[in-house]
């Protein structure tokens, strides 16, 4: 008789620097947007749960903010939050940047892996940015820093390799039931994905410093009744005075291509037709207020 074909399953980590594409691999993964991405390091601030359902295997992907020797309260809570993701899952997947070979938050991350007795596969992205002659003697250096279960280059944002990347991936996996449904892609509220497409945007669309101290809330998501609608109203709350003109912009500019670019991304999601109100409020020095960090769900 012939053996019934394994199911694998399995919590897989992917962590890295701030910055070296994360999120971007996510979304690629899953093959739909549930995380947030820029340019700019840091923007990823929860465990984001991404579950991608391939034929005989189910990975449970946790997305994690990037790892760095961190200042400030909220930037240590951080890196907590996706150190303590490490604790408990089946196979990590550490995301290095091909064209920022000797980051040091890498080290951070290798001597934390060190400590824990776990698997690791290790993708070098952003490929598509590098000459392959250069490639080779990274993938030398890295073999020769830990026993990775494999060395991956790969191109988050081209999808160059993301399927040999899955597959290295279920055959590191132990065998194990479908966690979640066949239809669920995330554990995230719809309405905290929502807010997380407004930070987006304010990540995205203003300068520097102000990203950072940006925090966005949901007040209200409710269906119209009678109509394939929804309404939201949502507040972006900075942590300076002289931040909110610049999130306003000139005669409102600013705050009405936010919210036009996420009402968008928030339609996708849900499928239909969003009125998106978007207030701005000041939160003075909120990032370095531990109760303010955490009543932003931090
Ligand atoms: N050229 C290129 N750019 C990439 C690739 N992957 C990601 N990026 C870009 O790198 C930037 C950071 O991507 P994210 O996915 O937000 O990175 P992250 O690691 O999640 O960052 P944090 O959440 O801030 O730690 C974005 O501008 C992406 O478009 C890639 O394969 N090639
Ligand atoms: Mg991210």
């Amino acid at each position: 008789m012939k053996k019934k074909a394994q199911h694998k399953s399995g919590f897989v980590a992917i962590v890295g620097a701030p910055n070296v594409g994360k999120s971007t691999l996510l979304n690629q993964l899953l093959g739909q947007k549930i995380a947030i991405t820029s340019e700019k390091p840091q923007t990823t601030r929860h465990r984001i749960l991404g579950v991608a359902h391939l034929p005989g295997a189910q990975l449970i992907f946790l997305d994690t903010p990037g790892i760095h020797r961190a200042r400030g309260p909220l930037n240590v809570r951080m890196v907590e939050v996706a150190l303590k993701v490490l604790g408990d899952v089946d196979l990590v997947v550490f995301i290095t940047d091909a064209t920022y070979p000797d980051n040091p938050s890498d080290e951070i991350i290798l001597d934390s892996l060190k400590k824990r007795n776990l698997p690791v596969i290790l993708a070098i992205n952003k490929v598509d940015l590098v000459n392959k002659e250069t490639l080779l003697p990274l993938i030398e250096q890295w073999h020769e820093a830990y026993p990775f279960r494999a060395i991956v280059p790969i191109s988050a944002l081209e999808r160059i390799q993301i399927d040999d990347l899955l597959s290295e991936m279920v055959a590191v996996l132990p065998e194990g039931p479908q966690y979640y449904p066949e239809d669920s892609v995330t554990d995230l509220p719809e309405r905290f994905i929502a807010a997380e497409m407004i930070r987006e945007k304010v990540f995205r669309l203003t300068g520097q410093e102000i990203p950072y101290g940006v925090a966005v809330t949901v007040e209200s998501f409710k269906d119209r009744p009678g109509k394939n609608l929804i309404d939201i109203q949502a507040t972006i709350h900075v942590e300076r005075e002289s931040q909110k003109p610049i999130i306003i912009g000139k005669s409102g500019r600013m705050l009405k291509r936010i919210g036009e670019q996420a009402r968008q991304d928030i339609e996708l999601m849900v499928g239909c037709k969003v009125f998106l109100k978007l207030w701005v409020r000041v939160q003075k020095n909120w990032t370095r207020d531990e109760k303010a960090i955490r009543r932003f769900g931090y």
